[in-house]
């Protein structure tokens, strides 16, 4: 017998763990879209990739083949080790889906570039490239 209101409460404390995982996934945004299918291929120049500005290119297409035009594509270097402020670059749509920018990447070793993508139709697309061991020029 007095196990029994040992066993209800823990039937109620799951009963409301339920309740709030529930009301938890609610929360999110239901209209968001899910992120696109894109293909991003990027190529870094000079090669090896050595310290100070390297050229960035991207060429960005959809899940189809077909090439995204009209994105806003901004790159963010950081490097693998913390307590370093990351760089920030531009690109531009040099052809239809290649969009061509630059870094600056002013210390040797590991870097990881961030490429944050805002597509024409607004929704935003987030890649990651690994650019290992940067050489001192
Ligand atoms: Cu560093």
């Amino acid at each position: 017998m007095e196990a029994a209101p040992g066993k209800i409460s823990g039937v109620k404390t799951a009963a409301l763990i339920c309740v709030g995982l529930f009301a938890l996934s609610g929360c999110r945004p239901r209209l968001e879209k899910p992120p696109p299918d894109l293909k991003i291929e990027s190529e870094i120049s000079p090669q090896p990739v050595q310290t100070g500005l390297s050229a960035v290119g991207l060429t960005i297409h959809d899940a189809s083949g077909a090439s995204v035009t009209g994105a806003r594509v901004q790159l963010e270097g950081n490097m693998s080790h913390p307590g370093m402020a990351p760089v920030f670059g531009d690109t531009k749509e040099v052809s239809a889906g290649r969009y061509a920018g630059s870094l600056d990447l002013n210390m040797q070793g590991d870097w990881v570039i961030l490429v944050h993508a805002v597509l024409s139709d607004g929704q935003k697309v987030e890649r990651q490239i690994d650019v290992k061991g940067v050489r001192a020029k």
